[in-house]
């Protein structure tokens, strides 16, 4: 089907926002959500895109969006050869231009009714703005076993030693201004799932304030997430997070501060 002449309108011009959607293994998830995300971003007043980030998939997801139609909300697909998503979010990130830029995940598990909230806050003035579970306001349905909701306590203990005043470092909903989320992103070395802590440290160590907003999410079956399998990896990520931010405090380098002297918090 041809692209609309709305689409050609709305295509032609730079995206005012480009959300990144990290994808492995995702050919049954991804189009559902990708249907769900471009006809949300259709709707709104200004020009849109969306980047598709695979790691080397061994499904169609590669394929699925390569063929995505064209309309008002291009969609492009990028490749990652560093496996994992906090490397995948990192190089579709990168590869944004827009002056709003965010990330979702594949399987639309924050409901996208956010996505004016954010936006509008970002249009405020705001510089980095996501999704939190914890949000009173928030309603969550959620499916985890047992045992991955305690591993979730410990994580969330651990990742707010690095950064402070934030309840929930890893709802797969956040979008920033571009410019400083650009600059941010640069230095982020955790390819695996605690880059969001990384991120947000890097983005707090530039002087921005991060703001939580309530969300509706609700647990998607098919989590690439497995503890057995990730479990252990996120603790040494949040190790190796903690250790990079401090020697490149001391170096001089950004961001510059000190988690133990001058923790990254909120009032
Ligand atoms: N490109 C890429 N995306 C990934 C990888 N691991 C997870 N993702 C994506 O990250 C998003 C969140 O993953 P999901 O499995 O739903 O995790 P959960 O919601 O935390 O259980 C989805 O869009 C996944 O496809 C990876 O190694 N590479
Ligand atoms: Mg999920």
């Amino acid at each position: 089907m041809p692209p609309s002449p709305q689409g050609d309108e709305r295509t032609s011009r730079t995206p005012l926002l480009e959300i990144v959607i990290p994808a492995f293994n995702e050919e049954e998830r991804l189009p559902g959500g990708l249907l769900q995300l471009c006809a949300k971003l259709a709707r709104m007043p200004f020009p849109t895109a969306v980047i598709v980030v695979d790691n080397n998939s061994t499904d169609f997801t590669a394929e699925i969006v390569s063929a995505w139609p064209q309309g008002a909300v291009p969609v492009r697909l990028i490749h990652c050869a560093t496996p994992g998503k906090g490397a995948a979010v990192r190089a579709g990130l990168l590869a944004t231009k827009a002056s709003l830029v965010g990330f979702c995940d594949a399987d639309m598990a924050t409901g996208l009714d956010a996505l004016d909230a954010a936006v509008g806050l970002l249009i405020a003035g705001e510089q980095v703005v996501i999704g939190s579970r914890a949000h009173a306001c928030s309603d969550v349905e959620n499916r985890h076993s047992t045992a991955r909701e305690l591993g979730a306590v410990g994580f969330r203990a651990l990742a707010r030693m690095i950064v402070r005043g934030v309840s929930d470092t890893q709802c797969g909903f956040k979008f920033f201004d571009g410019a400083l989320v650009r600059q941010a992103v640069a230095g982020l070395r955790t390819p695996g799932f605690a880059f969001d802590v990384e991120l947000l440290a890097r983005c707090v160590g530039l002087g921005a304030a991060v703001l939580e907003i309530p969300v509706q999410w609700r647990d998607v079956p098919g989590s690439r997430f497995s503890l057995a399998r990730h479990g252990v990896g996120i603790l040494l990520e949040l190790g190796s997070i903690w250790i990079r931010l401090r020697a490149e405090s001391r170096a001089g380098a950004e961001p510059a501060w000190d988690p133990l002297l001058n923790p990254i918090g909120y009032p």
